[in-house]
């Protein structure tokens, strides 16, 4: 019999062990600083029993915005060796040292789930908010579209970092001249669950880069060898410009400029379709080809209000092809790997991500499906990164928040 009073205890108390005080990080050890969509995730985690908390995590995430709209993908509180590449490494000049990318935009979404749990005191909060996310989505909007779909410039921004839907793009990238560096990723977990030297090397070379051209936007987006519309984005600065819009209308934040972004983003989705597969697919901008991916951000259609009868019978395949799904790379598809990451492996989050959207469209049967899977393997293997969707084994980093905020929010 699962102990589901215990595994709530436990999932609070990994929220309090990863508390810093006003930010959660990841994990101890493996992640030690406040990332930006792991922060959101913590603050969802927060609300139901400490709504203060959960409006000073979104708080202290938006402290760190750069002028130019951008919310880093990680801020450096405090130094600490344990994690590489470091502020030294990125060279940004930011209100808070930080990284020069961003992350998937789930803050709105998170924080008007937090608003609807707070109504009251919680709306003075929201409103000042409000405006930020704004400058942040618009920030998107002029940087990281291309005919209306959300691009990356770095796999890290995607936050899908090996994913293979940037293979062909990061084939493109010749990262002579980076130099030697030392990995910390592979200290705290098995190398055989974390992304290649291969990869590494192109992670580093395109910060570097960034660095050489002080991240100015303009610059960076110039013959650039990495850019990539990717449907997790794209599907989530949807339903996080939706939530914006609702947020905007109850403090009377103009909503014009936002509708307009609606519909840019909805045109956007279109360009995603990929017929040959039959499922939404990343974009290489540079050569124009399709990734041929079926990962779990294809299956964020729904989570952005988007029906898709293709889309459903994909999700139907590849939760039938592996008992613990959903898997984040097509299990029959011919780069799948159990335990890589992003290349295979169950991630709680997107499972929430889009269970939500399917439970929205009304298709309940398949929601419920996604939340008893997540739910199983949490209950089963404990609060993991994320897990193999063959045996459920846990992988990567242990006791990590955002396993422990879906428990608490939704899983259960
Ligand atoms: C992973 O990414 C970081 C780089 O940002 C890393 O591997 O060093 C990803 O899973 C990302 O989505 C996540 O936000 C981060 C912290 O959990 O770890």
């Amino acid at each position: 019999m699962t102990d589901y009073q215990a595994l709530d205890d436990e999932a609070r108390k990994i929220l309090r062990d990863n508390d810093r005080g006003s930010y959660t990080v990841p994990t101890d050890g493996l992640y030690p600083y406040q990332w930006n969509w792991d922060s959101a995730f913590a603050a969802m985690g927060f609300a139901g029993s400490d709504p203060d908390r959960a409006w000073t995590e979104l708080e202290t995430l938006f402290s760190g915005q750069w002028q130019n709209g951008m919310v880093p993908h990680i801020l450096f509180h405090k130094p600490d060796p344990g994690y590489f590449p470091g502020p030294d490494v990125w060279g940004c000049s930011g209100p808070i040292p930080s990284s020069g990318i961003s992350q998937p935009p789930i803050a709105a979404t998170m924080a008007r789930k937090v608003w609807e749990q707070d109504k009251g005191a919680g709306h003075p909060r929201m409103s000042a908010l409000v405006p930020k996310i704004a400058a942040w989505h618009r920030w998107f909007m002029q940087w990281r579209t291309d005919r209306g779909a959300v691009c990356i410039t770095h796999p890290w921004e995607a936050g899908r970092d090996n994913a293979c839907d940037w293979d062909g793009a990061m084939a493109a990238i010749d990262p002579q001249g980076v130099g030697e560096y030392t990995r910390r990723d592979t200290g705290h977990v098995d190398p055989a669950m974390r992304p290649t030297k291969q990869d590494y090397d192109r992670y580093i070379w395109l910060v570097q880069r960034g660095r050489r051209l002080e991240w100015d936007e303009e610059q960076m987006a110039r013959d650039t060898p990495f850019r990539v519309a990717d449907p997790g984005m794209t599907f989530m600065l949807l339903r996080a410009t939706r939530d914006l819009r609702a947020m905007a209308e109850a403090t009377g934040f103009d909503t014009d400029e936002i509708d307009a972004w609606i519909t840019r983003l909805r045109a956007g989705v279109e360009t995603l379709w990929n017929a040959e597969l039959g499922s939404y697919d990343s974009r290489d901008v540079v050569n124009g080809g399709f990734a041929q991916c079926v990962s779990n951000a294809s299956f964020l259609n729904w989570y952005a209000g988007i029906e898709n009868a293709d889309m459903l019978a994909q999700l139907d395949r590849v939760m039938d092809a592996v008992p613990h799904g959903v898997p984040s790379y097509d299990p029959e598809g011919p780069k799948f790997d159990a335990k890589r990451y992003w290349r295979g492996p169950t991630w709680g989050i997107v499972n929430t991500l889009i269970a939500w959207g399917l439970e929205d469209c009304g298709h309940a049967a398949q929601a419920e499906r996604v939340r008893r899977t997540t739910r199983d393997l949490i209950a089963e293997h404990g609060f993991a990164e994320y897990f193999d969707p063959i045996d459920g084994s846990p992988a990567g980093g242990g006791r990590f928040t955002w396993t422990a905020a879906i428990w608490l929010a939704w899983a259960t």
